[in-house]
């Protein structure tokens, strides 16, 4: 450092202090970020928590954790409650799509800006958010059933498919059915014979496959889960009904997470569409660009994949959740 240098930050301290601003003010104050999680209903949001705690911690942003437990009541308390502490910025992964617009306009009003993390809302006013981001549902739908349809070239049909749905109401499971189905409609062989929710929860997931078996049975060929859980829980549903996963029934899911790796490493398991939870970084980034006046892109998609068995093995070791 120069002399100059050093004078120049020497009489800068000094103005500080003399002006009554103690040292500690010229250091830069940590962003608030207020973020309501969904809860811990699969791998996928646990892996999604832990990259948010993680890039916090890495991007010097102080983090006021709460976890909704899939209750779309806890996250609107917990969205209030950053308001009332005056936090600088507000994220949410909205559990469900509707109902937001009054907690939002508060949020607008304390002028408090909002990032939609992983999951979006169906509120017409898009002011009352700053940015989306997260993956693209409908298409992780559409890579499903355009590799359903690949697999099934050759079979004459009826091919009988059951559908374990995501939480009722919520963006991932309204858009991967909707994607879904907009592939598989072009071919009359393709049934959906019954459709339910298992709560994107592997408990869940295989109550209702066990359900499904008891009323179809064999007549069953494939099974679409919205999330890899429900199909981990399908499995054993399958396996204890005496039949085999991936054969008597092919499998397709979504996520891409270590389980379902293991799952389609021992043969379990056709294909797993990716959606990638590891949205940690780019929030962070995007609360100290809304803090800082920049302005960020409205949606900001994931860029994503698709697993099916035979790359398993080999994908496995760079799997990072
Ligand atoms: O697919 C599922 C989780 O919103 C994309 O939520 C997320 C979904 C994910 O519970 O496993």
């Amino acid at each position: 450092m120069t002399v100059q240098r050093r004078t120049l930050l020497a009489s800068a301290a000094a103005a500080a202090l003399a002006g009554g601003l103690p040292l500690a003010a010229m250091a830069q104050k940590k962003i608030v970020l207020g973020f309501s999680q969904v809860g811990a209903e699969s791998e996928w949001r646990t892996a999604n928590t832990e990259s948010i705690k993680s890039a916090a911690k890495d991007a010097g942003i102080d983090l006021k954790f709460s976890d909704a437990q899939q209750k779309q009541e806890n996250q609107i308390k917990a969205i209030r409650s950053f308001i009332a502490q005056k936090v600088d910025v507000i994220a949410f992964s909205p559990v469900v799509e509707s109902g937001w617009d009054t907690v939002l306009l508060e949020a607008k009003a304390a002028k408090i800006p909002v990032i939609l993390s992983d999951r979006a809302v169906d509120s017409k006013d898009t002011s009352l958010y700053v940015t989306f981001m997260g993956s693209d549902f409908t298409e992780e739908g559409r890579k499903a059933g355009r590799w359903l349809v690949e697999k099934e070239k050759n079979e004459k049909g009826p091919v009988n498919i059951v559908e374990l749905q995501g939480t009722v109401g919520s963006a991932p499971a309204i858009d991967r059915k909707k994607g879904f189905e907009e592939i598989i409609k072009s071919d009359p062989k393709f049934k959906i014979i019954r459709s339910q929710t298992g709560d994107f929860t592997r408990a869940k997931g295989k109550e209702v496959m066990e359900a499904f078996l008891k009323a179809e049975g064999k007549k069953i060929n494939v099974l679409f889960a919205h999330n890899d859980d429900m199909a981990i829980g399908a499995i054993q549903a399958i396996e204890e009904a005496g039949l085999k996963p991936a054969k008597d029934i092919i499998i397709v899911s979504i996520d891409g997470v270590k389980g379902a790796f293991e799952a389609m490493i021992a043969g379990k398991l056709n294909v797993s569409v990716e959606c990638s939870p590891l949205l940690g970084p780019q929030l962070m980034s995007a609360a100290k660009d809304v803090v800082a006046g920049k302005s960020v892109p409205k949606r900001i998609v994931t860029t994503e994949g698709i697993f099916p068995m035979e790359v398993a093995a080999k994908e496995f070791p760079s799997r990072k959740y």
